[in-house]
């Protein structure tokens, strides 16, 4: 048996090592997961995630979880849930519930109070200053950019594949606005029997293709990883650029059952893997037609990260 680890964006590179640290000693594939992702939620350089999110038109810093175990295709998310630590804590908690699996708003807050949940104000200057210098232009489409999720997928030596994302989701989006991050089937899915897939980019346009559960049905079908995650995306970009006229950005990871990675992107997306034969690195994907290539980066510095 062996272990995996595959993240989103740079900011992921040393959770990644955390997750990898502790599935080489053992750990389940869900606890290394919450590791990874908790690294993140706490560092307040990254903009876009827990600590120093970014926040919504009134100035608050709503976040967004989903967290899913291949074994037994339970799952648990909150949505737009202000205030708390750790999104992907919460979430996890939440799916071991028969019902009442995803909370938003409130009622997340209400039950996450209740369970012992750590408080605390992800607002920081860095993200006042940014919401100052930009809240007025919250109808110009510019300002969504620079928004990134978190996204983990991790497999460990029984063969066990858990999905998770934290995100504050978009910049200035409407106070109650919920993207695709926290919805099971759109922004995450795991099967431990075929594989999993988790998204970041535009949650609109990615909710529109169900993409994280379109990637596992592709695997199920026997398609790769990689064939399944670039099939998933630029189909997807394909139709909407077809009916709308454009598609904005959406990238998608893929593990299949064995840990072997996928990914498919329309712009430029960094994303990380480590394996118990790989130490952790990160790789640079791009577009090319109707496929996704990609290749590990050497200069990291060279890559920036919000
Ligand atoms: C959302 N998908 O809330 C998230 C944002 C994101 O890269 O992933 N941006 O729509």
């Amino acid at each position: 048996m062996s272990w995996s680890v595959l993240s989103t964006w740079k900011m992921s590179l040393e959770g990644c090592r955390i997750a990898a640290q502790q599935l080489a000693k053992g750990a389940t594939a869900a606890d290394a997961l919450v590791a990874g992702i908790e690294n993140v939620e706490d560092n307040p350089k990254f903009c876009s995630v827990g600590f120093g999110g970014l926040p919504a038109r009134d100035g608050h810093v709503y976040l967004d979880g989903g967290f899913m175990d291949g074994d037994t295709l339970r799952f648990g998310a909150v949505g737009s849930i202000e205030g708390f630590r750790s999104p992907i804590r919460i979430a996890r908690s939440l799916s071991a519930y028969k019902f009442n699996n995803f909370l938003v708003g409130q009622g997340a807050e209400a039950y996450a109070k209740a369970h012992g949940f750590e408080a605390r104000d992800n607002r920081t200057s860095k993200s006042q200053a940014r919401w100052e210098a930009e809240k007025d232009h919250a109808q110009d489409l510019v300002s969504y950019d620079g928004h990134d999720t978190v996204c983990f997928l991790t497999r460990d030596d029984a063969g066990t594949s858990c999905a998770g994302v934290s995100t504050s989701g978009l910049f200035l989006k409407e106070p109650g606005r919920v993207g695709d991050s926290p919805v099971i089937g759109s922004g995450f899915y795991a099967d431990s029997e075929i594989g999993s897939a988790a998204a970041t980019g535009v949650g609109e346009e990615i909710m529109k293709g169900a993409l994280s559960h379109t990637a596992v049905l592709y695997m199920k079908a026997g398609f790769t990883a990689q064939q399944a995650a670039e099939r998933a995306v630029l189909e997807l970009d394909a139709a909407l650029t077809r009916r709308n006229g454009s598609c904005n950005a959406i990238s998608l990871i893929a593990m299949d059952r064995d840990g072997k990675f996928g990914v498919g992107t329309n712009i430029v997306f960094p994303f990380v893997y480590a394996s118990d034969t790989q130490e952790p690195t990160l790789y640079l994907a791009q577009r090319d037609g109707m496929r996704t290539v990609y290749e590990a980066v050497t200069d990291i510095d060279s890559v920036v990260q919000d």
